[in-house]
Protein backbone atom coordinates (compact mmCIF):
# COMPACT_ATOMS: atom_id res chain seq x y z
CA UNK A 1 0.00 0.00 0.00
CA UNK A 2 0.89 3.64 -0.54
CA UNK A 3 0.14 5.82 2.01
CA UNK A 4 -1.42 9.22 0.54
CA UNK A 5 -3.69 12.44 1.38
CA UNK A 6 -6.17 13.83 -0.45
CA UNK A 7 -5.32 17.59 -1.30
CA UNK A 8 -7.58 19.43 -3.50
CA UNK A 9 -5.40 21.77 -5.01
CA UNK A 10 -3.77 25.49 -4.61
CA UNK A 11 -5.72 28.32 -4.13
CA UNK A 12 -8.52 25.50 -2.60
CA UNK A 13 -6.70 23.51 -0.17
CA UNK A 14 -5.66 25.41 3.51
CA UNK A 15 -3.31 22.94 3.59
CA UNK A 16 0.44 23.52 1.31
CA UNK A 17 2.08 20.15 -0.12
CA UNK A 18 5.28 21.17 1.78
CA UNK A 19 3.64 20.25 5.07
CA UNK A 20 2.09 16.90 3.40
CA UNK A 21 5.55 16.00 2.35
CA UNK A 22 6.46 16.44 6.12
CA UNK A 23 4.09 13.60 7.40
CA UNK A 24 6.50 10.56 7.81
CA UNK A 25 5.32 7.62 5.16
CA UNK A 26 3.27 10.07 2.75
CA UNK A 27 4.68 9.83 -0.33
CA UNK A 28 1.70 10.66 -2.74
CA UNK A 29 -1.39 12.88 -3.18
CA UNK A 30 -4.98 11.65 -4.25
CA UNK A 31 -5.99 14.91 -5.67
CA UNK A 32 -8.37 17.18 -8.67
CA UNK A 33 -8.74 20.12 -10.57
CA UNK A 34 -11.09 21.20 -8.09
CA UNK A 35 -12.74 23.94 -10.42
CA UNK A 36 -13.93 21.17 -12.95
CA UNK A 37 -17.18 21.25 -12.93
CA UNK A 38 -18.93 18.02 -13.60
CA UNK A 39 -19.39 17.09 -17.74
CA UNK A 40 -16.30 19.75 -18.28
CA UNK A 41 -13.25 17.91 -20.63
CA UNK A 42 -9.83 18.10 -18.43
CA UNK A 43 -7.38 19.74 -20.53
CA UNK A 44 -4.38 17.81 -20.73
CA UNK A 45 -2.33 21.18 -19.73
CA UNK A 46 -4.04 21.32 -16.93
CA UNK A 47 -3.33 17.57 -16.01
CA UNK A 48 0.49 18.06 -16.48
CA UNK A 49 0.71 21.34 -14.61
CA UNK A 50 -0.95 19.72 -11.59
CA UNK A 51 1.22 16.96 -11.78
CA UNK A 52 4.65 18.94 -11.65
CA UNK A 53 3.20 21.15 -9.32
CA UNK A 54 2.91 17.93 -7.08
CA UNK A 55 6.13 16.64 -8.13
CA UNK A 56 8.22 20.18 -7.27
CA UNK A 57 6.88 19.12 -3.67
CA UNK A 58 8.94 16.14 -3.57
CA UNK A 59 5.62 14.27 -3.90
CA UNK A 60 3.34 12.18 -7.08
CA UNK A 61 0.11 12.09 -8.11
CA UNK A 62 -1.41 8.81 -6.57
CA UNK A 63 -4.32 8.80 -8.06
CA UNK A 64 -7.52 11.18 -8.91
CA UNK A 65 -10.70 12.04 -6.31
CA UNK A 66 -12.80 12.71 -8.21
CA UNK A 67 -13.75 12.84 -11.59
CA UNK A 68 -17.17 14.05 -10.96
CA UNK A 69 -20.02 12.30 -13.23
CA UNK A 70 -22.78 14.07 -14.83
CA UNK A 71 -26.08 14.06 -13.38
CA UNK A 72 -27.13 13.28 -17.29
CA UNK A 73 -25.22 9.91 -17.48
CA UNK A 74 -26.34 9.04 -13.74
CA UNK A 75 -29.92 9.48 -14.83
CA UNK A 76 -29.26 8.16 -18.15
CA UNK A 77 -30.83 11.47 -20.32
CA UNK A 78 -30.63 11.45 -23.89
CA UNK A 79 -27.60 13.56 -23.68
CA UNK A 80 -25.55 11.42 -21.35
CA UNK A 81 -23.67 10.01 -24.69
CA UNK A 82 -21.89 13.98 -25.01
CA UNK A 83 -21.48 13.91 -21.37
CA UNK A 84 -19.37 10.15 -21.28
CA UNK A 85 -17.14 11.02 -24.70
CA UNK A 86 -16.17 13.89 -22.54
CA UNK A 87 -15.27 11.75 -19.69
CA UNK A 88 -13.26 9.40 -22.23
CA UNK A 89 -11.68 12.22 -23.20
CA UNK A 90 -10.69 12.84 -19.67
CA UNK A 91 -9.58 9.83 -18.87
CA UNK A 92 -7.67 9.69 -21.72
CA UNK A 93 -5.76 12.82 -20.96
CA UNK A 94 -5.71 11.21 -17.37
CA UNK A 95 -3.88 7.99 -18.89
CA UNK A 96 -1.44 10.03 -20.85
CA UNK A 97 0.27 11.71 -18.12
CA UNK A 98 0.39 8.72 -16.66
CA UNK A 99 -2.52 8.59 -13.97
CA UNK A 100 -4.02 5.18 -13.46
CA UNK A 101 -6.15 5.66 -10.26
CA UNK A 102 -10.09 7.31 -10.65
CA UNK A 103 -12.13 7.72 -7.74
CA UNK A 104 -15.87 8.44 -8.47
CA UNK A 105 -19.37 8.27 -7.36
CA UNK A 106 -22.94 7.02 -8.64
CA UNK A 107 -24.77 9.49 -6.14
CA UNK A 108 -28.26 11.01 -7.78
CA UNK A 109 -28.40 14.63 -6.77
CA UNK A 110 -26.59 15.52 -3.46
CA UNK A 111 -22.80 13.49 -2.59
CA UNK A 112 -22.49 13.00 1.02
CA UNK A 113 -24.93 14.12 3.37
CA UNK A 114 -23.68 15.41 7.19
CA UNK A 115 -26.76 17.38 8.99
CA UNK A 116 -23.47 19.29 10.78
CA UNK A 117 -20.30 20.25 10.14
CA UNK A 118 -19.04 21.46 13.29
CA UNK A 119 -20.53 19.30 16.39
CA UNK A 120 -18.48 19.28 19.49
CA UNK A 121 -16.92 16.66 21.49
CA UNK A 122 -16.28 16.31 24.96
CA UNK A 123 -12.12 16.95 24.35
CA UNK A 124 -13.37 20.04 22.33
CA UNK A 125 -13.00 18.56 18.92
CA UNK A 126 -15.17 19.46 16.32
CA UNK A 127 -16.36 17.01 13.74
CA UNK A 128 -19.00 16.50 11.04
CA UNK A 129 -21.94 14.21 12.17
CA UNK A 130 -25.65 13.00 11.10
CA UNK A 131 -28.66 12.38 12.64
CA UNK A 132 -31.72 10.67 10.60
CA UNK A 133 -34.11 12.81 12.84
CA UNK A 134 -32.39 16.01 10.98
CA UNK A 135 -32.37 14.97 7.44
CA UNK A 136 -36.23 14.13 8.55
CA UNK A 137 -37.22 17.44 9.17
CA UNK A 138 -35.65 19.45 6.18
CA UNK A 139 -36.77 19.57 2.52
CA UNK A 140 -33.78 18.77 0.25
CA UNK A 141 -34.02 22.42 -1.31
CA UNK A 142 -32.93 23.14 2.22
CA UNK A 143 -30.13 20.89 2.50
CA UNK A 144 -27.69 22.82 0.79
CA UNK A 145 -28.15 26.33 1.96
CA UNK A 146 -28.13 24.51 5.88
CA UNK A 147 -24.52 22.82 4.44
CA UNK A 148 -23.46 25.95 2.87
CA UNK A 149 -23.76 27.98 5.98
CA UNK A 150 -22.05 25.42 8.64
CA UNK A 151 -19.10 25.23 5.57
CA UNK A 152 -18.49 29.20 6.27
CA UNK A 153 -17.45 29.68 2.99
CA UNK A 154 -15.57 26.77 2.05
CA UNK A 155 -16.46 24.81 -1.03
CA UNK A 156 -17.34 21.56 -0.14
CA UNK A 157 -16.53 18.86 -2.67
CA UNK A 158 -19.46 17.43 -4.33
CA UNK A 159 -21.74 20.19 -3.17
CA UNK A 160 -20.88 22.43 -6.16
CA UNK A 161 -23.32 25.82 -5.93
CA UNK A 162 -23.50 25.83 -9.54
CA UNK A 163 -25.28 22.26 -9.72
CA UNK A 164 -27.51 22.67 -6.70
CA UNK A 165 -28.87 25.97 -7.32
CA UNK A 166 -31.10 23.55 -9.43
CA UNK A 167 -32.02 21.10 -6.90
CA UNK A 168 -35.74 20.73 -7.92
CA UNK A 169 -34.65 20.46 -11.33
CA UNK A 170 -32.37 17.74 -10.48
CA UNK A 171 -34.58 15.88 -8.87
CA UNK A 172 -37.24 16.15 -11.36
CA UNK A 173 -34.53 14.70 -13.75
CA UNK A 174 -34.37 11.28 -11.16
CA UNK A 175 -38.11 11.48 -10.84
CA UNK A 176 -38.39 7.93 -13.11
CA UNK A 177 -35.21 6.81 -11.67
CA UNK A 178 -35.09 4.11 -9.13
CA UNK A 179 -32.48 1.84 -8.10
CA UNK A 180 -32.89 -0.68 -10.71
CA UNK A 181 -32.33 2.24 -13.73
CA UNK A 182 -29.48 3.58 -12.17
CA UNK A 183 -27.65 0.40 -11.90
CA UNK A 184 -28.38 -0.11 -15.86
CA UNK A 185 -27.11 3.67 -16.23
CA UNK A 186 -23.81 2.48 -14.18
CA UNK A 187 -23.41 -0.14 -16.30
CA UNK A 188 -23.87 2.06 -19.69
CA UNK A 189 -21.24 4.42 -18.21
CA UNK A 190 -19.07 1.29 -17.20
CA UNK A 191 -18.88 -0.37 -20.68
CA UNK A 192 -18.59 2.69 -22.32
CA UNK A 193 -15.24 3.86 -20.39
CA UNK A 194 -13.77 0.08 -20.01
CA UNK A 195 -12.21 0.66 -23.38
CA UNK A 196 -9.90 3.37 -22.41
CA UNK A 197 -9.81 2.27 -19.06
CA UNK A 198 -7.99 -0.60 -20.89
CA UNK A 199 -5.88 0.74 -23.31
CA UNK A 200 -4.26 3.33 -20.21
CA UNK A 201 -4.60 0.58 -17.54
CA UNK A 202 -6.94 3.18 -15.57
CA UNK A 203 -8.36 1.60 -12.57
CA UNK A 204 -11.74 3.14 -11.37
CA UNK A 205 -12.64 3.02 -8.21
CA UNK A 206 -16.65 4.19 -7.25
CA UNK A 207 -17.07 5.48 -4.14
CA UNK A 208 -20.03 4.32 -1.64
CA UNK A 209 -22.77 5.79 -1.05
CA UNK A 210 -22.38 7.95 2.05
CA UNK A 211 -24.58 7.56 3.71
CA UNK A 212 -25.17 3.56 3.03
CA UNK A 213 -29.05 4.39 2.30
CA UNK A 214 -31.37 6.43 0.52
CA UNK A 215 -31.71 9.89 1.16
CA UNK A 216 -35.01 12.14 0.22
CA UNK A 217 -36.24 9.46 -1.34
CA UNK A 218 -33.39 9.28 -4.19
CA UNK A 219 -31.94 5.60 -5.59
CA UNK A 220 -28.57 4.74 -3.73
CA UNK A 221 -26.71 1.58 -5.31
CA UNK A 222 -23.13 1.73 -4.12
CA UNK A 223 -24.39 0.64 -0.10
CA UNK A 224 -23.34 -3.27 0.46
CA UNK A 225 -21.47 -6.17 -0.57
CA UNK A 226 -24.56 -7.81 -2.65
CA UNK A 227 -25.10 -4.76 -4.56
CA UNK A 228 -21.20 -4.51 -5.26
CA UNK A 229 -20.68 -7.88 -6.18
CA UNK A 230 -23.37 -7.28 -8.71
CA UNK A 231 -21.62 -4.29 -10.48
CA UNK A 232 -18.30 -6.06 -10.05
CA UNK A 233 -20.41 -9.18 -12.59
CA UNK A 234 -22.19 -6.94 -14.36
CA UNK A 235 -18.98 -5.26 -16.12
CA UNK A 236 -16.66 -7.98 -15.23
CA UNK A 237 -13.32 -6.29 -15.86
CA UNK A 238 -10.51 -5.88 -13.27
CA UNK A 239 -10.13 -1.79 -14.38
CA UNK A 240 -13.65 -1.99 -13.26
CA UNK A 241 -13.74 -1.41 -9.03
CA UNK A 242 -14.22 0.06 -5.68
CA UNK A 243 -12.85 2.56 -3.49
CA UNK A 244 -13.64 1.29 -0.15
CA UNK A 245 -14.47 4.16 2.71
CA UNK A 246 -14.66 2.66 5.70
CA UNK A 247 -16.61 5.86 7.31
CA UNK A 248 -19.32 5.62 4.44
CA UNK A 249 -19.89 1.83 4.55
CA UNK A 250 -19.91 2.03 8.17
CA UNK A 251 -22.51 4.28 8.61
CA UNK A 252 -25.12 1.24 8.03
CA UNK A 253 -23.77 -1.24 11.21
CA UNK A 254 -24.93 -4.28 8.73
CA UNK A 255 -22.20 -4.26 6.85
CA UNK A 256 -19.12 -6.00 8.22
CA UNK A 257 -16.63 -3.81 7.00
CA UNK A 258 -13.22 -7.02 7.19
CA UNK A 259 -15.71 -9.22 5.55
CA UNK A 260 -16.04 -6.74 2.61
CA UNK A 261 -13.10 -6.39 2.30
CA UNK A 262 -12.08 -10.38 2.21
CA UNK A 263 -14.80 -10.51 -0.18
CA UNK A 264 -13.38 -8.11 -3.29
CA UNK A 265 -9.83 -9.59 -3.97
CA UNK A 266 -8.38 -7.77 -6.63
CA UNK A 267 -11.31 -5.02 -7.03
CA UNK A 268 -10.22 -2.81 -4.72
CA UNK A 269 -8.14 0.02 -5.96
CA UNK A 270 -8.40 2.70 -3.43
CA UNK A 271 -8.96 2.53 0.28
CA UNK A 272 -10.09 5.42 2.54
CA UNK A 273 -9.87 4.56 6.16
CA UNK A 274 -11.59 6.47 9.08
CA UNK A 275 -14.02 5.82 12.23
CA UNK A 276 -17.57 7.10 12.71
CA UNK A 277 -18.68 6.64 16.76
CA UNK A 278 -22.36 6.21 16.98
CA UNK A 279 -24.50 7.64 19.36
CA UNK A 280 -27.92 5.48 18.63
CA UNK A 281 -28.12 3.90 15.14
CA UNK A 282 -29.81 7.14 13.57
CA UNK A 283 -27.02 8.97 15.23
CA UNK A 284 -22.95 9.01 14.22
CA UNK A 285 -20.23 11.22 14.48
CA UNK A 286 -17.01 11.02 12.96
CA UNK A 287 -14.05 9.77 15.46
CA UNK A 288 -10.66 10.20 15.60
CA UNK A 289 -8.83 6.87 13.40
CA UNK A 290 -7.77 5.38 16.64
CA UNK A 291 -10.37 2.54 17.35
CA UNK A 292 -10.87 3.15 20.55
CA UNK A 293 -11.98 6.76 19.96
CA UNK A 294 -15.00 5.27 17.65
CA UNK A 295 -17.02 2.56 17.01
CA UNK A 296 -14.73 0.04 14.35
CA UNK A 297 -11.55 -1.72 14.77
CA UNK A 298 -9.46 -0.48 12.73
CA UNK A 299 -7.04 -2.93 13.51
CA UNK A 300 -9.29 -5.32 11.59
CA UNK A 301 -9.58 -3.34 8.57
CA UNK A 302 -5.89 -2.73 8.20
CA UNK A 303 -5.72 -6.61 8.72
CA UNK A 304 -7.77 -7.71 6.21
CA UNK A 305 -6.62 -4.96 3.63
CA UNK A 306 -3.25 -6.73 4.09
CA UNK A 307 -4.61 -10.36 3.67
CA UNK A 308 -6.11 -9.60 0.23
CA UNK A 309 -2.99 -8.18 -1.02
CA UNK A 310 -4.34 -4.40 -1.37
CA UNK A 311 -1.21 -2.79 -2.90
CA UNK A 312 -3.27 0.54 -4.03
CA UNK A 313 -3.41 4.08 -2.33
CA UNK A 314 -4.73 4.36 1.23
CA UNK A 315 -5.47 7.53 2.66
CA UNK A 316 -6.52 8.49 6.20
CA UNK A 317 -9.97 9.92 5.67
CA UNK A 318 -12.14 13.17 7.42
CA UNK A 319 -10.17 14.11 10.39
CA UNK A 320 -11.54 15.85 13.43
CA UNK A 321 -10.79 19.40 13.64
CA UNK A 322 -8.38 20.47 16.43
CA UNK A 323 -5.79 22.72 17.59
CA UNK A 324 -7.79 26.00 16.51
CA UNK A 325 -7.01 24.61 13.16
CA UNK A 326 -9.31 26.56 10.32
CA UNK A 327 -9.73 24.33 7.77
CA UNK A 328 -12.17 22.81 4.69
CA UNK A 329 -14.80 20.52 7.13
CA UNK A 330 -12.67 17.02 7.38
CA UNK A 331 -9.71 18.40 5.48
CA UNK A 332 -7.42 19.74 8.29
CA UNK A 333 -3.68 18.77 8.55
CA UNK A 334 -3.35 17.76 11.97
CA UNK A 335 -6.16 14.84 13.09
CA UNK A 336 -5.54 13.20 8.90
CA UNK A 337 -1.70 13.61 9.94
CA UNK A 338 -2.46 11.43 13.22
CA UNK A 339 -4.63 9.40 10.90
CA UNK A 340 -1.85 8.53 8.80
CA UNK A 341 0.83 8.00 11.36
CA UNK A 342 -1.64 5.54 13.13
CA UNK A 343 -2.73 3.50 9.89
CA UNK A 344 0.95 3.38 9.08
CA UNK A 345 2.08 2.18 12.17
CA UNK A 346 -0.76 -0.46 12.45
CA UNK A 347 0.46 -1.19 8.74
CA UNK A 348 3.89 -1.76 9.99
CA UNK A 349 2.86 -4.30 13.13
CA UNK A 350 0.46 -6.41 10.48
CA UNK A 351 3.26 -6.74 7.96
CA UNK A 352 6.43 -7.88 10.55
CA UNK A 353 3.37 -9.85 11.82
CA UNK A 354 2.80 -11.52 8.76
CA UNK A 355 6.46 -12.64 8.13
CA UNK A 356 6.88 -14.63 11.56
MN1 LIG B 1 -14.61 8.30 1.57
Amino acid sequence: MEMTLRWFGNGFDTVPLWKIRQIPGVTGVITTLYDKEPGEVWEAARIRAMKEEVEAAGLHVSGIESVNVHDAIKAGTPDRDLYIDRYIETLENLGKEDIHLVCYNFMPVFDWTRTELARVRPDGSTVMAYNQQAVDAIRPSEMFDAMQKDAGGARLAGWEPERLAHTRELFDMYRDVDNEKLFENLRYFLERIMPVCSEYDIRMAIHPDDPAWSVFGLPRIITNIGNLRRMMEMVDDPHNGVTFCAGSYGTNPENDLPEMIRALPGRIHFAHVRNLKFNSPDDFEEAAHLSSDGSFDLYEIMKALYDIGFDGPIRPDHGRMIWGEQAMPGYGLYDRALGAMYLSGLWEAIEKAGRE
